[in-house]
């Protein structure tokens, strides 16, 4: 008796230790997030794996001008974009994972675009 009064003791402080770590990422402190405005020539898009491939300007105080791959917020934002659309979006960054919301195309871009050399997908922070 006195193993199953312990097993269940354990699992009882298990069961607590989840419900602690369940609200810290529920209602508890939340990660602090960043807004930066950007705008950005689209590069690629990847629905599916909702992701956006654009190329941005500076962003003061966050990163230089770069073509990189962002996270989709809203992936019906991103639906009816094309390679070499201008676009402004927020850059959402917490827990050093960036989103794009409030995706705004700005100017569609031109038919039949030249393919530019750098159109490769750069998965990582490579600046251009
Ligand atoms: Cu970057």
């Amino acid at each position: 008796m006195l193993l199953i009064a312990r097993s269940k003791r354990t699992l009882a402080l298990i069961l607590a230790a989840n419900l602690v770590v369940m609200s810290f990422e529920g209602c508890g402190a939340q990660p602090e997030e960043k807004r930066y405005p950007i705008q950005a020539e689209v590069v690629a898009v990847d629905l599916p794996r909702k992701l956006l491939i654009v190329k941005h300007g500076e962003i003061p105080g966050f990163m230089p001008a770069m073509t990189m791959s962002y996270v989709i917020a809203v992936p019906k934002e991103a639906a009816s974009l094309a390679p070499g659309d201008k676009i402004t979006a927020d850059l959402v960054v917490s827990a050093s994972k960036g989103r794009l919301e409030k995706i705004v195309l700005l100017e569609k871009a031109k038919p039949n675009p030249v393919p530019s050399a750098d159109g490769r997908l750069l998965m990582s922070c490579v600046p251009v």
